[in-house]
C-alpha cells in the first residue's frame, strides 16, 4: 500500500490484528537507520500488537525499503513529515479508534519528536531503544562513532560500502532537541532498552524514562540493540502494556 507525503511514494503494510473488532486501535511502526518494514524485530513487535487486538501500521521511511528518496538525502526533517503524513493516513481510516506511535532506534527517536507534534492524535507512545542521543552527538561532532568538526560539516559521509550521508543529516540534527519534545508529550510511554545495546547508550532510556510525564520502562538483561538474545521479552512487554492501555481506556 501506499502513502503519499508531499510528492514521495511511502510503502507501507497494513494489518489487522488477530481477532477482528471494529473500532479498534492502530499501531504505527517505524523501522531505524538502514533499516525497512520486514526486519525482525519490527515483525516480531507488529505481532505482539495484533495479539492485543490492535491493527498495526509498518512503513517503510524516506530513502529506506521500498519508499521513495534516496537514503543519502534523508535526514530526521523529511522522516518527521512522513511520520505525520501517516498519522494523517491513519486519521483518515475508519475502523480506527485510537493511534499509537512505535518506532526503533532512529524511529523510536522519530516517535518521541511527531508524539510532540502529534500530542492531541496520539494516545501512547512505544519508543524502542530510541536513539534520541543522535542530535547531541551531532552537535559534539560524533555520528556512528565517526567524528567531525561539527562547525565545518562534511558534504557527506560514508556509511558503508553502498551508501554515503549527505551532510545535511547533520546540519539537521544538530538543530533538534529532544528534551523538549520529551516534555511536550503528556500521554502513557513505554520504553524498552536492551542493557547490552552497543549503538545506543541504556543511559538515554533511564533519562528519557526520568523525563517523561508517564512512562514505563522495560530493561532487557542481556541484550543487544536490536534484541538479538530476548526478542521474546521485548514482545512480552508490548504485549502487556498495550493490554493495560487497553483495558484502561475501557
Ligand atoms: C548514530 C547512532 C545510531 C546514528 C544513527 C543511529 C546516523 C541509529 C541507529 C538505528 O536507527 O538503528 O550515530 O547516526
Amino acid at each position: 500500500m501506499t502513502i503519499l507525503d508531499g510528492s514521495i511514494r511511502l510503502t507501507a503494510q497494513l494489518t489487522l490484528p488477530v481477532h477482528q473488532t471494529v473500532p479498534c486501535p492502530l499501531v504505527i511502526i517505524i523501522h531505524g537507520f538502514t533499516g525497512y518494514k520486514e526486519e525482525r524485530h519490527i515483525l516480531a513487535v507488529a505481532e505482539a500488537l495484533e495479539e492485543t487486538g490492535c491493527a498495526t501500521l509498518r512503513v517503510d521511511m524516506y530513502g529506506h525499503g521500498e519508499s521513495e528518496g534516496r537514503f543519502h538525502d534523508h535526514n530526521l526533517f523529511n522522516w518527521l513529515n512522513n511520520a505525520m503524513a501517516v498519522v494523517d493516513y491513519a486519521k483518515s481510516l475508519h475502523f480506527v479508534s485510537d493511534i499509537y506511535l512505535c518506532g526503533h532506534s532512529q524511529g523510536g527517536m522519530i516517535t518521541m519528536l511527531a508524539g510532540a507534534m502529534e500530542a492531541d492524535r496520539i494516545a501512547g507512545l512505544l519508543p524502542l531503544s530510541p536513539a534520541w542521543m543522535i542530535p547531541e552527538d551531532a552537535r559534539n561532532g560524533m555520528l556512528l562513532g565517526r567524528i567531525f568538526d561539527p562547525e565545518h560539516i562534511p558534504p557527506q559521509l560514508t556509511i558503508d560500502e553502498t551508501r554515503t550521508l549527505s551532510g545535511n543529516y547533520l546540519r539537521v540534527a544538530q538543530t533538534i532537541h529532544v528534551e523538549d519534545a520529551i516534555r511536550r508529550y503528556q500521554g502513557p510511554v513505554l520504553i524498552v532498552h536492551g542493557e547490552e545495546d552497543e549503538t545506543v547508550p541504556v543511559a538515554y532510556a533511564k533519562k528519557a524514562h526520568e523525563l517523561y510525564a508517564q512512562s514505563d520502562l522495560v530493561l532487557i538483561p542481556g541484550d543487544t540493540h536490536c534484541y538479538d538474545h530476548h526478542l521474546d521479552q521485548v514482545t512480552d512487554a508490548v504485549r502487556a502494556w498495550m493490554r493495560r492501555q487497553l483495558a484502561a481506556a475501557q
